[in-house]
């Protein structure tokens, strides 16, 4: 029926694509993840996502935005500053969850694209690329993009809901925007650009809570910082952050903290 083939990764997929430290590693050798998300009205996303950066294998984490000094509190390990301008080098960058869509967020959003590394485009970030005309600037990046929309999301990057032909939407937004989109829903799709299909098949609806969103867009930059394709990055941190939705499900209510606090357990249920 003209469909692309889709591929339903498991465990050992995943293991196999999931970077481990090696003896002579050090933090920067793992790979440095920059997170540009949050802001006054959502200072929470920043926390979420910057937890979803930390279980991932890069070896640092670089916070930059107006929630620096909520993630300082809640996140000793992360080095955090105001502007992306100042954060320092990065080798790949998360963007947009709780970012909100003004200005400022804009300016962010524009030095983010400038940075020659794989970026992934969540939430506010999605927003202001609709709204400044600014989703051709993709097909000029040197590195590639992850855009991880929901439904509301996608509507309004592709200008129509996904509709009963999931697979076959991101297909075409993915050609369109020369991205690679994660699809999120019960069964999150990931499509490449040159029409490669990934299916996760590890979803559950513990994940339909505020903010888990936020925590997979921080495990996603991690393992592009670590230097996997994108699109086994975005395969992996889908698979994993089901996974940890699974966990903490069986332990009782979920929150998205919860699901960032399982995300280490799931990584090592992998192997
Ligand atoms: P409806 O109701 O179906 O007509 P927004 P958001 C539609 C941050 N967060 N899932 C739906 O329309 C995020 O990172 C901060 C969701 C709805 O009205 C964002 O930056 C948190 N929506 C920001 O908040 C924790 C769907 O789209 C509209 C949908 C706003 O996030 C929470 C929502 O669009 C949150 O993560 C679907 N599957 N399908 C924090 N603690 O700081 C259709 N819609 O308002 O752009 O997005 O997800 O509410
Ligand atoms: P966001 O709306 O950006 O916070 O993202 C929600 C996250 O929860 C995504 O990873 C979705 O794939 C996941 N999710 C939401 N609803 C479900 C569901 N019913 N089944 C499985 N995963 C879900
Ligand atoms: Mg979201």
């Amino acid at each position: 029926d003209g469909h692309p083939a889709c591929y339903v990764p498991d465990a050992d997929d995943v293991a196999a694509w999931w970077p481990r430290p090696v003896a002579n590693d050090n933090k920067y050798s793992r790979g440095v993840v920059g997170v540009a998300t949050g802001s006054g009205q959502y200072p929470g996303a920043a926390v979420l996502s910057v937890s979803g950066a930390l279980a991932g294998p890069a070896g640092l984490v670089r916070y930059a935005g107006s929630a620096a000094d909520a993630v300082r509190a809640h996140h000793p390990p992360v080095i955090a500053s105001d502007r992306v301008a100042e954060a320092g080098r990065v080798q790949a960058w998360t963007c947009g969850s709780g970012l909100g869509t003004d200005e400022r967020a804009y300016a962010e959003l524009r030095t983010v694209l400038g940075a020659p590394v794989p970026v992934c485009l969540d939430a506010g970030a999605l927003t202001l690329l609709v709204d400044t005309r600014m989703a051709d600037w993709l097909r000029d990046r040197d590195a590639p993009t992850v855009v991880t929309p929901h439904d509301g999301e996608f509507q309004r990057l592709a200008g129509g809901a996904p509709g009963d032909d999931r697979v076959a939407a991101a297909v075409h937004l993915a050609d369109r925007m020369d991205s690679v989109v994660l699809l999120k829903g019960d069964r999150t799709i990931i499509a490449t650009p040159d029409g490669r299909v990934f299916v996760n098949p590890t979803g559950t609806p513990a994940l339909a809570t505020g903010g888990t969103g936020d925590v997979l867009a921080g495990l996603l930059g991690s393992l592009l910082a670590a230097g996997l394709p994108t699109e086994h990055a975005a395969a992996a941190a889908a698979f994993v952050h089901g996974l940890a939705g699974r966990l903490a499900a069986a332990r009782g209510p979920v929150t998205a903290a919860d699901v960032a606090a399982h995300l280490a357990e799931a990584v090592a249920t992998l192997r």
